[in-house]
């Protein structure tokens, strides 16, 4: 048996690769149903940026709480949403995560602190910092995680969060999900800062970037700064450099991306190959092991569309519950 060179045993390598692999499956499947017209509304697909959700899910439990983005499939999946019920979700199905009235933009589930995507951008930062502020007062050592694209970062809801989080040195994270693109405009075009790291220290937070398409740079930065944060140490910055593999949204042209710039990331850039060849070139884990994993979240997946299509749709009865809630 080879010595082990990573900070997660085997077993925690092996959960780290089902997680990347059943966003992926779960992402690829999305995007060759929502082909077909079968799926109502838009969905966002975070193929490609897998290593980013769960290198930094893997260091939370049901107590943390999230608030995720418009390409909040892989945070889910990473935080635990059952992907049976997600998939109904998208369908718009009463079997769903928000029993159909929500969608691919408003996938919640507050049992495992997965606060819910959200349609508005830089709108997720001040809910992580209620949720930081809620585990602060019960002193039990969560904390609030805000995910946020590169366009989104120039939001003044995410700005004035990370101030808000400074003065009250509350356990919250903002992670900046750098892929390059909002939409089509790119990055350079309109981001001023050339680093986030810089921009967290305007606001006086800590700051690191990673390359978010290795597995262990994001798990090694993000331990780090949630177990300040868990221990009193403050919110932090944490920016993954990472890259999308899909358009901006199923039917984008991408006419804005250069010619052969998919296939290169796909080939060079894939977070899940570089994941396991580091794994298998180490020795840890062999391949026949990743394999039954696939071969596992393909039924897995083969199942949820099927469960999702047959289910029925919410009735009209159902319209006005779960929508509102009285305090
Ligand atoms: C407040 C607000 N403004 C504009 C939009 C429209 N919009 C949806 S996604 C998007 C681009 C987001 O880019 P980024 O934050 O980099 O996330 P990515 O899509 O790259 O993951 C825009 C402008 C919106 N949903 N909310
Ligand atoms: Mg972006």
């Amino acid at each position: 048996m080879s010595k082990n060179p990573f900070p997660l045993d085997k077993q925690g390598l092996l959960e780290a690769y089902r997680t990347m692999r059943t966003i992926r499956e779960f992402e690829e499947r999305v995007h060759n149903e929502f082909a077909k017209g079968d799926i109502p509304g838009f969905v966002h697909l975070y193929a490609g940026e897998e290593a980013s959700g769960t290198g930094i899910m893997m260091h939370l439990n049901d107590r943390d709480r999230i608030a995720s983005t418009h390409r909040g499939h892989g945070h889910c999946i990473a935080k635990g949403v059952d992907v049976k019920e997600m998939m109904g979700e998208i369908y718009g199905k009463a079997m769903g995560s928000c029993r159909g009235k929500g969608g691919s933009m408003h996938i919640a589930d507050l049992s495992k602190g997965m606060m819910g995507a959200n349609g508005i951008l830089g709108a997720g930062a001040p809910l992580a910092c209620g949720a930081a502020l809620a585990a602060k007062f019960r002193g039990d050592g969560g904390v609030g995680i805000s995910f946020v694209g590169d366009g989104a970062s120039n939001q003044g809801m995410f700005l004035e969060s990370l101030n808000l989080a400074a003065v009250w040195n509350l356990p919250a994270i903002f992670v900046v999900e750098n892929n390059g693109y909002a939409e089509s405009t790119s990055r350079e075009y309109a981001v001023a800062v050339d680093s986030y790291v810089d921009r967290a220290a305007g606001f006086g937070l800590p700051g690191v970037t990673v390359d978010g398409t290795d597995f262990f740079a994001v798990y090694e930065a993000a331990g780090e700064i949630i177990k300040r944060a868990r221990e009193g140490g403050g919110p932090a910055l944490l920016e993954c450099k990472m890259i999308r593999f899909f358009g901006h949204f199923e039917g984008d042209q991408q006419t804005y991306r250069g010619k052969g710039e998919v296939e290169h990331i796909r080939a060079n850039q894939d977070c899940i190959k570089l994941f396991a060849d580091k794994v298998l070139d180490a020795g840890v884990i062999k391949r026949p092991e990743l394999e039954a994993i696939d071969k596992e979240i393909v039924k897995l997946i083969d199942e949820a569309v099927i469960t999702a299509k047959a289910a029925p749709l919410p009735t009209a009865k159902d319209l006005m519950t779960d929508v509102y809630v009285t305090y």
